[in-house]
């Protein structure tokens, strides 16, 4: 079988997002970029390389209920079509599927990327040969009432990784409510959701002896630099990983080590930054079940279950409209 593969996105689609964000974050005070702009290809190497540090536990946490639950949660969900936002490489998606597996099981991908969409179908065939696999190239954020429309019933919505944690709380609400729109009776949501804990185990998971995590936030003016003509000296910028213990979520951040101005050169834009200023790169929300459950709660949600890892650090939680 041969996946089917469906391009929602426009071809010039990621600059022109990318224009407008930095247009807008780096001219607000305090400076700040959304954090989908890391994945360029280095980047995604670095984040595979963070899912191996000793010190980021959320992948290994994540999968270790995978492995223990997959089957209880594709019981629980009851589900044929399952449907993943922000697939990646699909290793989750792979673990989830052998208890769905049937004769009309589907999976579909939904993915900014097409090298990352058409490498997972294509692995996904070699292990279930008898799979129907659709990837859509989508924003999730934009295109979700059309790709989850477009979805047969029993479907199972997966938001895993604990990217929902880079929303602001305001875009958590608008995706969580455009979720739910998209489900009906006898769908259900899989959400993966990184737990609060203390900043002593936080703030290393951000900020790695190995720097890697260092490269991976550094690497983001490398993409500004390639993508829009920049010329930010990563060397003037130092990475930092700081628990904000009010909003309960992780903030990344570079700060200029001096005075300095930067040129985008295909914006007619210059940016200056003072010594010591910096620029919030991404937010990584943990959450409790009290707070997901009012939150979910809020847009119409039900919780149908509940699994941590045996440490506790990380959940998979069900969700019915
Ligand atoms: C891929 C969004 C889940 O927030 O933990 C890892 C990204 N950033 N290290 C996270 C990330 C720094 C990661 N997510």
């Amino acid at each position: 079988m041969d996946y089917r593969f469906t391009d929602l996105l426009p071809e010039d689609f990621t600059d022109e997002a990318l224009r407008d964000d930095v247009r807008r974050g780096l001219a607000a005070t305090p400076k700040s970029l959304p954090p989908k702009w890391f994945y360029d290809k280095t980047g995604s190497e670095l984040f595979e390389e963070i899912t191996r540090l000793p010190e980021y536990y959320p992948t290994r946490s994540e999968r270790a209920i995978l492995m223990r639950d997959a089957s209880a949660i594709a019981g629980r969900s009851g589900a044929r079509h399952l449907v993943e936002l922000g697939s990646g490489s699909a290793e989750k998606a792979t673990i989830l599927l052998a208890p769905l597996l049937g004769d009309e099981t589907v999976y579909t991908a939904v993915d900014v990327s097409e090298s990352a969409l058409r490498g997972a179908a294509a692995d996904l065939l070699v292990t279930y040969p008898g799979l129907r696999v659709e990837a859509v190239r989508a924003d999730f954020e934009q295109h979700l009432t059309q790709v989850l429309r477009d979805g047969r019933d029993r479907k199972l919505v997966a938001f895993l990784g604990g990217t929902i944690g880079n929303l602001t709380p305001h875009q958590r609400g608008g995706f969580l409510r455009a979720v739910r729109e998209g489900l009906g009776e006898g769908d259900s949501f899989l959400l993966g959701a990184d737990l609060v804990k203390s900043p002593a185990e936080l703030v290393p998971a951000y900020d790695d002896a190995a720097g890697v995590t260092a490269a991976f936030d550094l690497n983001l003016l490398q993409v500004l630099n390639d993508r829009l003509g920049a010329d930010f000296d990563a060397r003037a910028f130092e990475h930092r990983a700081v628990w904000n213990g009010e909003q309960e979520w992780i903030e990344m951040r570079l700060r200029a080590r001096d005075d300095l101005v930067v040129r985008f050169g295909h914006l007619d834009l210059t940016v200056a930054f003072a010594r010591g200023e910096e620029l919030r790169t991404e937010i990584s929300a943990k959450f409790t079940r009290a707070r997901l459950e009012n939150e979910l709660g809020q847009q119409g949600f039900g919780n149908d279950g509940w699994w941590t890892d045996p440490d506790g650090r990380f959940s998979l939680s069900l969700w019915r409209p």
